[in-house]
């Protein structure tokens, strides 16, 4: 039997209206429930509103609202947002629920009656962008947050404090117990290292405003914001409760195999420290697993609204949907490192992958050859007529289907889609070996039938597993395929593992490309929609400022150098380009897609066979250029001396595609 699955988002600040930042975490927990769904586990999927706290209270002021009313405002976007980009939450809660506030204050009572709460008098530096405290060894010169880059305030009051550093124990022999518990594995070990220096009782109420939930006993203290925003995994599913009195915490949270709070790299620590803890003290259990993402640039800058480059996903959504948004998503970055937003990028996975790749493999068989050749209807086949080329690509989506699993288990997700895009690859590959085209000109259609059904069922087979990711498109594609829409229900396991289950004389449905191909001029009107400039004016632009602006300095900004991007790769193949002394082809694998070509000066330094295997860092994002009538889509790093040219790399066997910093 299936056991429950739950997961959640950070519930966002309603300070501002939902970026991209917040669509990339809530797309990632809908994938992952998805995912869940059609395994048929009991699925709980939970987002929502922070509300309470200072910066809520400032910022309803400098609007002229009361912050009841501005707060109201505030959340009909996150709703609407969540809304377009097809994410289907089970929960939606917002911190100033009546419900929420009784929880708030049952579990600061669980922990008063542990004996783990006191007062006491308090002074130090607070951040009210972060809503936490920090130490003075935290702080840049002048007192500035290291997040926000602005003066923090000096605090002193009187306030309730909680005993966590009673916990500094018990919390190393729990992650020592569960070696899962946070995720990436680096940010785990970051955890740790800063629990092991001690920690330090943490202030959690306050006295100087208002917006907040009165403490239990004593209302003229307001308690500390985090511990009232964390408090939401618990308080959405009605508890703390005595067995039997709210039905969804005793699934998903006391019998729940799995509960992953899915949240950003930057609140790290109170995910794993105080979270856990508060637990602790209140004698609640723990999550399984606390999983921090990484953070994502807008064209390689820093999303900020004083670079205008603070991006909701509305407009994204109008311009190329919301599936395709979700699929750039978890394509484009490695779940938990950090990457970039860049749209130029968005439009090449779309053309490339999803219209070229999997639009195409749809659009040559279903639109063109069956509609043709088969009446559209799908073909009866013997499984005594199978080619070898048949089984290849019948065992290839067995192993997609087996490693985008375990990928998908594990929040894998690009890795999932680079498995399910080798699939797509193969097949299209297939198709390209198998020429139908000439076989629908044989009398005889016994071949041209295996060869569509093979490429059918994959195609139904993709439907299923990049359901989590697109579930618009994927049903769309199992409209054409003559099948009804995926319904995952409990208990039932939909995930794709035998073959033939595509039922021979289905009428397919050749409608509109799912993925038609843009062309240059539809790309440029989007990106001047979105706002962002066309490459052509930004080079204008540059090359002007170079003509009239001396070099001011020989320093770089780190943001500047950020732009670049490093990446590990692996030498798949190697040859000297024929009349040329200098140059090697490489084409390496940086974890993509598609292998890339690179062109190397350095063949004079180097015999080709000895870099096969190696792994080099290369410049991912430098633009491609043609040498001796090739196109190079990168650069490989070396240093140079007298005694010649050492190509960079890397001492460990890192992932390809893994950035280097
Ligand atoms: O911290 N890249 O809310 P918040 C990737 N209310 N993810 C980003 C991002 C970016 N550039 N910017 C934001 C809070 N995020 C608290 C949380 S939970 C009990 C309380 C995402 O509105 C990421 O998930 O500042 C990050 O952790 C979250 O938004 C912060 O949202």
């Amino acid at each position: 039997m299936a056991r429950p699955f739950y997961v959640t988002t950070p519930i966002y600040y309603v300070n501002d209206r939902p970026h991209i930042g917040h669509a990339y975490s809530t797309v990632a927990a809908d994938v992952a429930s998805r995912y869940q769904r059609l395994r048929g586990k009991p699925t709980y999927f939970l987002t929502g509103l922070d509300e309470h706290g200072l910066k809520i209270e400032r910022r309803a002021k400098e609007e002229g609202l009361a912050p009841r009313d501005f707060v109201d405002r505030m959340a009909a976007p996150f709703r609407l947002a969540w809304e377009e980009l097809g994410c289907a939450h089970d929960g939606f809660i917002r911190t100033t629920s009546p419900q929420h506030r009784e929880n708030v204050q049952a579990l600061w009572k669980l922990m008063a009656a542990r004996g783990d709460i006191y007062l006491d008098d308090y002074e130090d530096w607070y951040c009210v962008g972060c809503e936490s405290f920090k130490t003075e060894k935290e702080l840049l010169e002048g007192n500035l947050c290291p997040i926000h880059q602005k003066p923090v305030e000096r605090i002193k009051e009187r306030s309730y404090f909680f005993r966590l550093s009673k916990y500094t124990q018990p919390l190393l022999e729990y992650y020592e117990a569960h070696p899962d518990f946070v995720r990436p594995e680096a940010r785990f070990n970051e955890v740790k290292s800063f629990v092991k220096e001690g920690l330090r009782d943490l202030s959690i109420s306050r006295t100087s405003f208002r917006w907040g939930v009165p403490v239990p006993d004593d209302p003229e203290h307001v308690v500390y914001v985090w511990l009232d925003a964390l408090m939401n995994y618990v308080s959405a599913l009605g508890g703390p409760a005595e067995e039997g009195e709210a039905p969804l915490y005793d699934e998903f949270w006391k019998s729940s195999e799995t509960i992953i709070h899915i949240v950003g790299k930057d609140i790290l620590r109170f995910h794993t420290i105080y979270w856990p803890a508060f637990l602790m003290s209140a004698g609640i259990r723990l999550p399984t697993q606390i999983w921090a993402h990484g953070w994502l640039t807008v064209n390689g800058e820093k999303m900020s609204k004083s670079l205008g480059n603070f991006l909701p996903p509305g407009p994204l959504v109008e311009a190329v949907g919301a599936d395709v948004l979700r699929y750039y998503f978890m394509r484009e970055v490695g779940f938990g490192q950090d990457g970039d937003f860049s749209h130029r990028n968005l439009l090449n996975r779309y053309n490339g992958e999803l219209a070229n790749g999997l639009g195409n493999l749809m659009n040559r068989i279903v639109a063109s050859i069956l509609k043709k050749s088969l009446d559209g209807r799908v073909p009866q086949v013997e499984v005594a007529q199978l080619d070898p080329a048949d089984q290849q690509l019948i065992d290839k989506a067995k192993a997609a289907s087996a490693d985008a699993a375990k990928h998908l288990e594990a929040l894998a997700f690009h890795r999932a889609l680079d498995t399910i895009w080798e699939l797509v690859s193969a097949a299209n590959k297939y198709v390209d070996s198998t020429e139908p085209w000439r076989l629908a000109k044989q009398d005889d259609k016994t071949r041209l039938q295996q060869v569509c059904y093979t490429v059918l069922e994959t195609l139904r087979w993709l439907s299923i597993m990049l359901f989590p990711v697109m579930p618009e498109k994927c049903n769309e594609l199992r409209a054409q395929l003559g099948m009804p829409p995926l319904l995952p229900t409990e208990q039932v396991d939909l995930w794709p593992s035998v073959w033939g289950g595509l039922r021979p004389g289905t009428q397919t449905q050749s409608a509109t490309p799912l993925f038609p191909r843009f062309d240059e001029a539809q790309e440029r009107s989007m990106l001047e929609r979105l706002g962002v400039e066309a490459p052509n004016t930004k080079q204008k632009k540059a090359a002007a400022m170079t003509e009239t602006e001396e070099v001011k300095d020989e320093f770089v900004e780190f943001d500047d150098f950020m732009k670049v991007d490093l990446r590990v790769a692996v030498v798949k193949e190697a040859e000297k380009v024929e009349k040329s002394k200098k140059l090697i082809r490489l084409i390496v694998d940086a974890g993509e897609a598609e292998p890339r070509q690179i062109l190397a000066g350095i063949a004079e330094h180097y015999n080709p066979e000895d870099l096969i295997g190696r792994r080099v860092v290369i410049v991912a994002n430098l633009k491609p250029r043609k040498l001796m009538g090739l196109e190079s889509q990168g650069m490989v790093l070396a240093a140079s001396d007298e005694s010649g040219l050492s190509v960079l790399g890397v001492d460990k066997d890192v992932e390809p595609g893994s950035p280097a910093k």
